[in-house]
């Protein structure tokens, strides 16, 4: 059965910014929770109006950040789903909206005060095209050797149904641990991966929101969305805040994040590193050093 989560949003007429203890709750036994709002009409169409206008000029494209995360070798009609990662680098206003202090107070409610936001991005699915994101767990794409503990919040910037690219998520796989994962279409170039287990579509339970509302989810949480198939353009700002990550004392195997690394300049694997968590443990980058040097030359211990 498919189950509409419509009717288990939260209201936050006040955008107050934190979870009620059904929320905390809903996220702990379900792995994500739904919130109605967590940004104001304005701002979400001020966020919306500057994604719109980085994308058109093509912000980021040469330094890597621009792109589109479904293409492939086998698939390459890119430009259906286009990543911008960082926006906030080139519209630092970004930062200082209610949607960011709401997070932020939810994070340091749920994970830890410490936490802090390591990562923004946006994702446009365009109207008729959008691909939806394959099934992925977010810890598909951190670093085995570390024990991460990350909290992502998805915004959408138009209201989201199944036919607009809403996500889905399959309840309680966040205690499932973290399940294999191949690269997207079988092709190693592509920056998609997809959970190589099948998700029982009977169990998942898609998540429509009004625009400015939120859907929150933990990092080992089964989780996809629909193609968008609307006559609109699908914008989501995407934050994921975490605390540090700590050298694991029982490192997991990731062996679809190897192949594609072994595919990679060592250059472009650092600068996609550094993009993607901003404030982790120098010891992480350590690791990445020395693996890298290891693989250079010809030591693959
Ligand atoms: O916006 C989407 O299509 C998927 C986003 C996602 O996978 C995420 O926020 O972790």
């Amino acid at each position: 059965m498919i189950i509409e989560t419509s009717s288990n949003c939260n209201s936050r007429e006040n955008q107050a910014a934190s979870l009620s203890e059904d929320e905390l709750r809903s996220l702990s036994t379900s792995g994500f929770v739904a919130l109605s709002a967590i940004s104001t009409t304005a701002e979400v169409a001020e966020i919306r109006r500057i994604f719109a206008d980085l994308v058109a000029r093509r912000v980021g494209e040469k330094e890597g950040r621009l792109f589109d995360n479904m293409e492939s070798e086998t698939r390459p009609d890119g430009r259906r789903s286009i990543q911008l990662t960082n926006p906030s680098k080139y519209q630092t206003w970004l930062l200082d909206t209610l949607y960011v202090r709401n997070a932020t107070r939810i994070a340091h409610q749920v994970l830890s005060p410490k936490s802090s936001l390591t990562f923004d991005f946006v994702l446009l699915k365009p109207a008729g095209v959008g691909a939806g994101t394959p099934w992925h767990q977010d810890e598909a794409y951190l670093d085995p050797k570390f024990d991460h503990s990350t909290l992502t919040f998805w915004m959408p910037l138009q209201d989201v149904a199944s036919s607009d690219g809403c996500m889905a998520y399959l309840p309680g796989s966040h205690l499932r641990g973290v399940l294999e994962h191949r690269s997207v279409h079988g092709d190693r170039h592509a920056h998609a991966f997809e959970c190589a287990t099948a998700v029982p579509q009977e169990e998942l339970v898609v998540c429509p929101l009004p625009a400015g509302g939120c859907a929150i989810h933990g990092q080992r949480t089964l989780h996809t969305s629909t193609n968008n198939t609307s006559s609109v353009d699908r914008y989501a700002y995407i934050l994921t805040f975490g605390i540090a990550p700590v050298l694991s004392k029982n490192p997991r195997k990731a062996p679809w994040l190897e192949q594609r690394r072994s595919k990679e300049s060592f250059f472009r694997l650092l600068f996609r590193k550094v993009q993607r968590i901003r404030s982790s443990a120098t010891s992480m980058y350590r690791v990445y050093l020395k693996r890298r040097l290891n693989v250079i030359s010809g030591n693959h211990s």
